[in-house]
């Protein structure tokens, strides 16, 4: 019995093309809806190739970016599982916890002050890491249904998703419709399978519900040794090895490992005869049944890997992160109104998918996030947003790692980068070099729920209303007003109530502004398509509010589902959709 680092054969994979493409409005509920290709057309465009050794730099930095997101159903243990991740990969030497005791470290992706508190992630959090000649940008996303448009602006921005699956309960509504959402796109999909330290399910069992629930073909690539309070390690199965792993106090360090072969005459004395004896059972069963794990069908989406572990107690994290930069892609041709772009082809382009205020609390900036799609990005570069029509120049672009930033020379496609956002960078921005393209625009979802928010403290007017304007821009909610109102306060437009609560918490601790909520009755928003004189000459029945959104656009407000399909139903020139940008 040696004590050594597990060895992960090292795979190819080749470039996929990713069809991304979605529909322009859409609700939580219709997250597999119909893709709309908005004229996307499938010549590849390549502009002239650049100097040849830059271009086999563009080439091999490109091929070693893993850039994924980390999905699931709330508190399934994702923001844990990333925080190990960073534990193992070295970029950070300590791991602290999502729910922390006296003195304790904080998990580093929930690094907002209300997701301590509540112990829950409200926003995706960018992690850029390197690991085994590997640059990784990782996503963290938050799991709550009322925080999926954030999640799913991030599912835009990735290559590949990590689905993280709470052994006790399986697949979880809200990963069902993640899962969906990575299938319509296309973007493969690797499966861990947490918390194998408590009482759960069999691993069967639970590889049996991906298949039928999922409809996706799920080949273990490691065995659990145990499970609850007798989960020992698991059995890495294409390096054919026993893992055993050892328990650390709140799992802040790496756990110690031992490692075995299957054949091995004192594997009983390491696990115990009996989960010796039931491992030797289980693999004769799994090999048996010879069901291979094959890359192109995972790259295809068919398949997914499967791994188990317990992230809280680094069982089985450093194998899994192993198989991650292995299996993981790195970035494709992307959809654009030119045709697919080549990552690696010049020049520079990207779009921004997210942007957060006050990240530092130094600075009290606002930060774009564009993920790289083409080219090369360096520092003091020129760039085109071709929605302003105008030129920006990328002086300090960073790399990002939770709410630490560092300015870099130069980035790649797969990275995601930030940029300070003085305003003139919007979600869904293409932002590029050379002739101008543009992305697919990422679609709003409808929302469900309203609310007017009132200001309690009156002699900050100015910091209230830049407070709103800010959280807008990040999509935390969507602002409405009513011009006939005699009332001058906005009414917040949210899917879920949880959005609320995070902008009265964040108007008090970023923005020192105190608020209240007075909740309205209405159900459902509808943007009307028609001709504005189509609209007026419409007689709307009275319970319909008529308002409008901040780029002035009507919308109609519903205080019921019953009345909405009536109006859809009665009146079908007005040609009501969800929000468009
Ligand atoms: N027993 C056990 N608990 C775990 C494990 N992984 C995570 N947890 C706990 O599960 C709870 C939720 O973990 P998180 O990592 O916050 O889950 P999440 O998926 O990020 O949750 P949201 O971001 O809010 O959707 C926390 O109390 C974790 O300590 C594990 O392997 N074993
Ligand atoms: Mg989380």
């Amino acid at each position: 019995m040696v004590m050594r680092e597990p060895e992960m054969a090292r795979r190819q994979h080749p470039l996929k093309l990713d069809q991304a493409s979605e529909p322009s409005h859409m609700t939580v509920d219709d997250l597999s809806s119909q893709a709309d290709d908005a004229g996307l057309s499938d010549t590849m465009v390549a502009e002239p190739p650049a100097r040849d050794g830059a271009q086999a730099q563009l080439a091999s930095e490109t091929a070693r970016r893993r850039t994924f997101a980390i999905i699931s159903h709330p508190d399934a243990g994702k923001t844990t599982l990333t925080e190990k991740l960073l534990l193992y990969s070295g970029a950070i030497d300590l791991a602290g916890s999502v729910r922390t005791r006296k003195n304790q470290r904080h998990a580093t992706s929930d690094w907002m002050a209300i997701e301590r508190e509540r112990g829950i992630s409200i926003t995706s959090t960018v992690l850029a890491v390197d690991y085994a000649g590997c640059r990784i940008n990782l996503l963290d996303t938050p799991g709550h249904q009322d925080f999926s448009e954030d999640t799913y602006r991030t599912l835009i921005a990735v290559d590949s998703a990590v689905m993280v699956l709470d052994a006790a309960k399986g697949i979880e509504a809200q990963t069902r419709k993640l899962f969906e959402v990575c299938r319509r796109r296309g973007v493969p999909i690797l499966t861990f399978i947490n918390k194998l330290d408590q009482p759960g399910r069999e691993p069967l069992d639970l590889l049996d519900e991906i298949e039928r629930v999922l409809n996706i073909g799920a080949v273990p690539l490691n065995w659990p040794i145990g499970s609850g309070g007798e989960f020992q390690g698991v059995y890495d199965m294409p390096g054919r090895q026993v893992l055993r792993f050892e328990r650390t106090a709140h799992g802040a360090h790496r756990a110690p490992v031992q490692v075995a072969n299957i054949g091995d005459p004192a594997l009983d004395q390491l696990l115990g005869p009996r989960a010796a004896g039931q491992l030797r059972d289980d693999i004769d069963l799994l090999e048996g049944a010879g069901a291979g794990f094959d890359v192109a069908t995972f790259l295809r989406g068919e398949v997914t890997p499967v791994f188990f572990g317990s992230a809280l107690n680094n069982f089985g994290v450093e194998p899994f992160l192993q198989a991650l930069v292995n299996l993981a892609p790195p970035p494709g041709p992307r959809p654009s109104d030119r045709g697919p772009i080549d990552p690696v082809a010049e020049p520079f382009s990207g779009f921004v998918f997210k942007i957060q205020a006050n990240m530092d609390p130094n600075h009290r900036d606002r930060m774009a996030f564009i993920r790289i799609c083409s080219g090369r990005l360096e520092k003091d570069m020129p760039v085109h947003n071709p929605r302003l029509g105008r030129s920006i120049r990328m002086t300090r672009p960073s790399k990002v790692f939770a709410r630490e930033r560092e300015t870099v020379s130069e980035a790649y496609p797969g990275d995601v980068i930030g940029v300070t956002n003085p305003g003139v960078f919007a979600i869904g921005d293409t932002v590029c070099a050379g002739t101008p393209l543009r992305y697919a625009a990422i679609p709003r979802f409808a929302p469900e729920r309203f609310a007017i928010l009132q200001n309690r403290s009156l002699s900050k007017h100015k910091q209230f209303h830049k407070g709103l304007e800010q959280l807008v821009e990040e999509g935390v909610v969507q602002l409405l007003y009513d011009p006939l109102s005699m009332r001058r306060e906005p009414i917040l437009a949210a899917v879920g109530e949880l959005q609320f609560d995070v902008v009265r918490a964040r108007m008090a601790t970023e923005y020192n502004v105190e608020t209240e909520l007075e909740h309205l009755s209405f159900v459902a928003a509808r943007w009307p398509s028609c001709p504005p004189a189509v609209l007026e000459s419409t007689r709307l029945p009275s319970a319909v509010r008529q308002v409008y959104d901040s780029a002035d656009r009507p919308v109609l407000l519903f205080t019921s589902e019953w009345e909405l399909g009536y109006l859809e139903r009665e009146q079908p020139q007005l040609g009501l959709g969800g929000p468009v940008d």
